[in-house]
């Protein structure tokens, strides 16, 4: 039985490759960190009881900024397979911790593989480090592949920079079995709330059900390559499976603004939008409301605003990846499309907002959280 250590397990993508590796046999150890709250979520469907017989899924207490930890635990797991997946990882708020998501994001990579190496686990463990396309940030070509140079944007990205070229470095330096995944945006209904796809999609059902006024958004205009999680996480494991280790780019070779994503979600809830003015003062009024999904909301009525503050010191304006080496090398394809993928997350804020709705209905105070 292999057994796989994943950093960021209660994150998105360590949910999806969780439930991935267990299916096939692994053995999975998970590094979650404390909190004042439980943060298992994404994973409660998975947990096992540690008092069972059979266990194969762990969670140990972690933290990527504390060396000591992080040694113990591979120590005691000694790992075939490592998933760096744990970040700081909202490229907004890099900009507001600049300094704890270098910490985190890019010496947090390298302790990781400096404990692999202290541990002599160097010709055992394979290593997979999430990388991003947030790399490319100022694209020099387009579409984006592993060759296109890179132009980093945020504290986040430069921090990913160097997590990159550490993963680069022990591969070449030490022989280890490194890859770096340069994913594009991945997206599904397990998405942090603040990105904005996910900002979104709970918004507009939220609104759709009446349980909010308004979503306010930032650069309308930027263009992301969105593929599903799920999809994504199959790459993970697959680009260890090879003989030899390469970086990959994994994406759709697809592009949509933050616009088109806004209206896809709002016409999937019967909601028409006509946008008014520029800039700062642009609005999507509802032209058109059909069908029962939205009784929230009506004609005229201003359902998306633009607020300067979600604007980015600097921004990435474009994103659009080649994945034609995991196509050929891998056999790789996504199989969600864009428009499922907006529809199945739309559906499960649906069904959310309307459990809130009658939850509230009966007089039970539902806190909605904005961003
Ligand atoms: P999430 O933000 O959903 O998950 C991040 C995970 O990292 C969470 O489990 C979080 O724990 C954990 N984490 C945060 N800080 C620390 C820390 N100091 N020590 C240990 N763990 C920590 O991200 P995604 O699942 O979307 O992304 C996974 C990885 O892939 C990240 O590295 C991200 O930067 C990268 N990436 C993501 C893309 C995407 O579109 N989703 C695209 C390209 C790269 P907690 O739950 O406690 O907050
Ligand atoms: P991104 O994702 O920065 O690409 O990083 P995010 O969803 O945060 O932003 C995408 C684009 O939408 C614009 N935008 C807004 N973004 C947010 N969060 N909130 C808003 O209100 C808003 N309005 C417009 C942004 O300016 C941006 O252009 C994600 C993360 O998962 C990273 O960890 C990962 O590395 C990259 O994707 C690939």
């Amino acid at each position: 039985m292999k057994k796989a250590l994943i950093t960021g397990v209660t994150g998105q993508d360590g949910s999806y490759l969780a439930e991935l590796l267990l299916a096939k046999g692994y053995e999975v150890h998970g590094i979650k960190r404390r909190a004042s709250l439980f943060n298992t979520e994404r994973i409660d469907h998975i947990y096992q009881d540690p008092h069972a017989a059979n266990q194969n899924f762990f969670l140990h207490y972690g933290d990527l900024t504390d060396t000591s930890n992080l040694t113990r635990i591979l120590q005691q797991v000694q790992p075939d397979e490592v998933y760096n997946l744990g970040a700081m990882s909202h490229v907004a708020v890099s900009f507001e911790s600049p300094e704890y998501t270098a910490d985190v994001d890019a010496v947090g990579t390298l302790r990781l593989l400096e404990a692999i190496r202290f541990l002599g686990l160097e010709k055992k463990t394979r290593f997979y480090q999430a990388s991003t396309s947030e790399l490319y940030g100022m694209v020099q070509e387009i579409p984006q592949r592993e060759t296109t140079p890179f132009y980093p944007r945020s504290p986040y990205a430069v921090a990913k920079l160097y997590a990159y070229w550490i993963t680069v470095n022990y591969r070449e330096a030490y022989g280890m079995y490194c890859c770096n995944g340069i994913l594009f945006n991945h997206e599904s209904p397990r998405r942090g709330e603040t990105f904005v796809t996910r900002k979104i999609t709970r918004a507009l059902a939220n609104i759709a059900q009446g349980l909010e006024q308004q979503l306010y958004l930032g650069n309308l205009d930027a263009l992301r390559d969105w593929g599903h999680a799920r999809d994504y996480v199959q790459m993970q494991w697959l680009m260890l499976q090879q003989d030899a280790p390469e970086d990959y780019v994994i994406a759709t070779g697809r592009q949509y603004s933050v616009r088109q994503f806004v209206e896809i979600a709002a016409r999937e809830l019967g909601i028409e939008l006509a946008w008014q003015g520029s800039g700062v003062n642009e609005r999507g009024l509802v032209a058109a409301v059909r069908g029962d999904k939205a009784p929230g909301v009506a004609v005229g009525q201003p359902v998306v605003a633009v607020d300067p503050q979600y604007f980015r010191p600097t921004e990435v304006e474009t994103l659009l990846g080649d994945p034609g080496k995991a196509r050929e090398k891998l056999g790789w394809e996504p199989t969600t499309s864009f428009e499922t993928m907006v529809q199945e997350m739309v559906a499960h804020d649906l069904d959310t907002a309307r459990r809130h709705k009658l939850l509230k209905s009966h007089g039970y105070d539902v806190a909605i959280s904005l961003e």
